[in-house]
């Protein structure tokens, strides 16, 4: 909706296993920013101050994530819509082959992250036995009344190592108190109890921001600041998502284009998730002057509804198309969170289940050989003159290190030098954003086997990952040139990498 402008809001937080590992290579960041690498030697130079506002932990955690599944599975994929309006039988629900093992093994196949499931859409069905309505899985005849969808989802993410999160719609089409504004708060705060209290841990809050009529003709007032403290109470490792955050931001379209220019700061101030959010232009580019930081999260589905619609079965997505998303998401400095529309059987579709694979080889493809690992780097200053700022450490594919300038220097320049021409068709350029997003405007460049520089590619952020494409080209040396930024600039990584030719007409696109 554009009328689903607005309409969010998440919430989430991560499975044992993986944040374990995501904290400590947090935990190395920082110590990295610090300087205070365990086998490096100590620095002759201070680290540049951290430009404020800089990521907390849960949200630098949460962008280690990159990629994961949405899936809009509920009383919709019964009735066929979008849009249910609460006053369905829960006899409806009738999944005759669910399996969330399936889902969970063809999600991690695929090499996402962790699995978002809308625990309540706007119909207000829950897939949990909810004390708060009749209107959920215990009403129905699925599983004798004894299934629980949100149980068998939460233990197949555990099973296969990935993230469990959880979409609730504050907008309720079933429930009576809707409109009714402390009364229904408190079942929706009650609601995110059960939810929140008893599937282990979550990583992802997902709020949307829908808040229609109730059916007394009353606006609904959401209590957000509850909704919020309530989430904090029990899941406080969870991201929550929300046209403003506070920690993830919508990027202001549901077809998974985040702006070419993308900050992670916006001012949330004044705003509020729904018809209270910041414009459409605002969310999808972020502000360089942003109070905050709320990075974006791109929201995308794999066809073109939300839920399962038989007569869509051959409108999936194509390979191009959801390469060009990774580009315009992951590559845009933002998360990618692509819904699979689980079907009447209770299962990701067979031609969803094989698009995604083939994404994932492509991916794996393309970006599997970095050949700036192999270049010389060299740069046109270095902070301090000190080597633990140098432009090797860009090359080094260690995340904790990066080449910075002098306080006051808002250009350079990185240079590599291959031994052979190579064959480039993109880069992947990241900031250190542990010391806040700086990079305003850069550009790329790449000397042939001729001595003749070209411009291969021009942009304004950088971000936790900027990847930018462009026709195919033998170079012996390409050039980073930072052009401007807010504060001396930080570079963690640059790649380069060449499309394998089956994937040319990908390429050409
Ligand atoms: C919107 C909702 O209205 C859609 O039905 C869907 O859930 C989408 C992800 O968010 O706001």
């Amino acid at each position: 909706m554009s009328s689903q402008q607005g309409l969010r809001y998440a919430v989430g937080m991560h499975a044992r296993p993986l944040r374990r590992s995501l904290s400590s290579a947090l935990a190395g960041l920082l110590l990295g920013a610090l300087g205070v690498g365990c086998a490096a030697p100590a620095r002759s130079v201070a680290p540049p101050a951290p430009l404020e506002p800089t990521p907390h932990a849960r949200q630098r955690a949460w962008q280690e994530l990159e990629y994961y599944a949405f899936v809009h599975f509920s009383m919709n994929t019964f009735t066929d819509l979008e849009w249910g309006e609460g006053v369905e039988s829960p006899n409806t629900f009738a999944p005759s082959a669910l399996d969330c093992r399936q889902w969970a093994r063809v999600a991690k196949q695929a090499g996402m992250k962790g699995i978002i499931l809308t625990a309540k859409h706007h119909d207000g069905f829950c897939l949990w036995p909810s004390k708060f309505t009749t209107h959920d899985v215990a009403s129905s005849g699925w599983r004798d009344g004894r299934g629980d969808v949100l149980r068998e989802l939460s233990d197949a993410c555990r099973e296969f190592g990935l993230e469990f999160g959880v979409y609730l719609s504050p907008w309720d089409r079933n429930n009576p108190k809707y409109g009714d504004s402390p009364r229904y708060n408190d079942d929706f705060v009650g609601q995110l109890e059960e939810v929140l209290s008893n599937y282990g841990e979550v990583f992802e809050v997902w709020f949307d921001g829908a808040c229609g009529e109730g059916p007394n003709g009353k606006r609904q007032v959401y209590d957000w600041p509850r909704f919020v403290a309530t989430v904090r109470r029990l899941q406080p490792q969870a991201v929550i998502f929300s046209d403003v955050g506070p920690d993830i931001r919508w990027i202001g379209n549901e077809r998974g284009v985040a702006g070419e220019t993308c900050w992670s700061m916006i001012s949330p101030e004044g705003f509020e998730p729904g018809a209270g959010a910041p414009p459409q232009e605002v969310l999808n580019q972020g502000l360089e002057q942003g109070t905050h930081w709320i990075p974006g999260e791109c929201d995308v589905s794999i066809r073109p509804g939300w839920y399962y619609h038989a007569a869509q079965d051959g409108e999936v997505k194509s390979l191009e198309h959801l390469l060009g998303l990774w580009s315009a998401s992951v590559g845009r400095n933002a998360n990618l969170l692509l819904n699979l529309p689980v079907d009447r059987r209770g299962l990701v579709h067979e031609n969803d289940a094989a698009r995604l694979f083939e994404l994932r080889a492509a991916l794996d493809a393309i970006y599997a050989v970095d050949v700036a690992r192999t270049a010389r780097a060299s740069a046109s200053a270095q902070r301090g003159g000190d080597e633990h700022y140098g432009p090797a450490r860009a090359i080094d594919a260690d995340p904790r290190t990066y080449w910075a300038l002098d306080d006051g220097a808002t250009s350079g320049e990185l240079r590599l030098e291959f031994a052979q021409p190579t064959r480039v068709d993109r880069v992947v350029v990241a900031e250190a954003i542990e010391l806040g997003q700086r990079v305003r405007a850069f550009s790329v460049h790449g000397v042939g086997a001729d001595g003749v520089e070209l411009e291969l590619a021009r942009g304004t952020t950088l971000g936790r990952k900027r990847i930018l494409e462009f026709a195919p080209r033998e170079v012996r040396s390409l050039v980073l040139r930072i052009e401007s930024a807010r504060a001396c600039p930080t570079v963690s990584s640059f790649e380069a990498c060449c499309a394998p030719d089956e994937f040319s007409a990908v390429r050409n696109r």
